[in-house]
């Protein structure tokens, strides 16, 4: 990785993954594209919708990129609600970001998700290899783009690698229409009121990482030995399961007054629901080294902190 291409830098894991790319590989090396504009970049930026094959190519050309990394997307109750924009964005996205890098010999990762599973996964500690017959069109999606990936490797040869996240949890940039955000919401409002209302009902236990994590397995993975790669797409990586009480019992050990109440919302919970309690991740482990560093207690404290400088 010399020359790294970036899509969907304004999101939830881009904001804060091409900070992170430009701190390792220079500032002048990263080029961020997304759909928005902003103001605030430290380094090359264009504008780039992710459904426009030609000008995918031509940016990735000119810039000189060596590495796609292809984080644009829609996020699960997104897509639930706008099936075929998620058909068409994610699935066209991942089609021209591919094909891109087979054309110009780059190296290639993007994200899958614990969205992947379904009802008839097994829902503990699920195997990296397993059924997979998701009830969600982002889970059809990011099955497909897993396996279109996996295509892409063996016919053409592209090196394509990828991780299934869990549920994200940043500090930086707030999700948008996934299933886990309320793991990011909770923290925001117990700083703001000392109380959350969880869409999500308790017991539901869903994976979940710290975005440091998060970033270091990208990099990891982008960087591992290609030769100890069993897999390439679609590891599973997660670093804690929890339910919503646990995360509010981890927060009342810093703000002993958090009050926690349920509103649930069908749609999401139908979601979560469907997804596993937890996944295995050794073979993440065995082949590139995947290790997280923040369990639960260590993330909320880091969390807080860095909210409380934030918002007060
Ligand atoms: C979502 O909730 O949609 C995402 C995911 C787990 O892929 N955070």
């Amino acid at each position: 990785m010399e020359r790294i291409m970036i899509t969907g830098a304004l999101g939830q894991i881009g904001s804060e993954l091409v900070g992170k790319m430009r701190s390792i590989y220079g500032n002048d090396n990263v080029l961020a594209t997304d759909i928005r504009q902003t103001a605030d970049q430290s380094g090359p930026f264009e504008i780039l919708d992710v459904t426009d094959a030609q000008r995918m190519h031509d940016l990735a050309k000119d810039f000189g990129a060596d590495t796609m990394v292809h984080m644009a997307a829609l996020l699960s109750a997104t897509a639930e609600e706008k099936p075929l924009l998620a058909w068409n964005l994610n699935m066209g996205g991942l089609v021209n970001a591919l094909e891109a890098s087979r054309e110009l010999g780059m190296q290639f990762f993007t994200p899958s998700s614990i969205g992947a599973f379904g009802p008839s996964t097994p829902k503990n500690n699920t195997p990296q290899d397993t059924l997979q017959r998701p009830t969600t069109m982002y889970g059809v999606n990011k099955v497909a783009g897993e396996l279109l990936c996996d295509y892409y490797h063996t016919k053409f040869g592209v090196d394509t690698r990828g991780v299934r996240f869990p549920g994200l949890i940043s500090n930086v940039a707030q999700p948008g229409g996934g299933t886990t955000d309320y793991a990011v919401d909770i923290y925001y409002k117990a700083i703001e009121q000392g109380s959350y209302t969880s869409y999500i009902a308790e017991g539901t236990y869903m994976d979940m990482m710290y975005m440091p994590d998060a970033l270091q397995a990208i990099v990891d993975l982008m960087e591992a030995d290609p030769a100890k790669l069993i897999h390439r797409n679609a590891f599973n990586v997660t670093a804690m399961s929890f339910e919503p009480e646990q995360i509010a019992a981890s927060i009342r050990k810093h703000i002993p007054d958090f009050k926690m109440s349920y509103a649930v919302d069908p749609a999401r919970q139908e979601i979560a629901d469907s997804w596993p309690d937890s996944i295995d991740a050794s073979a993440a482990k065995s082949e590139w080294g995947f290790k997280a560093s923040y369990d639960l207690d260590a993330m909320t404290f880091d969390m807080l902190e860095k909210l409380k400088k934030k918002l007060q």
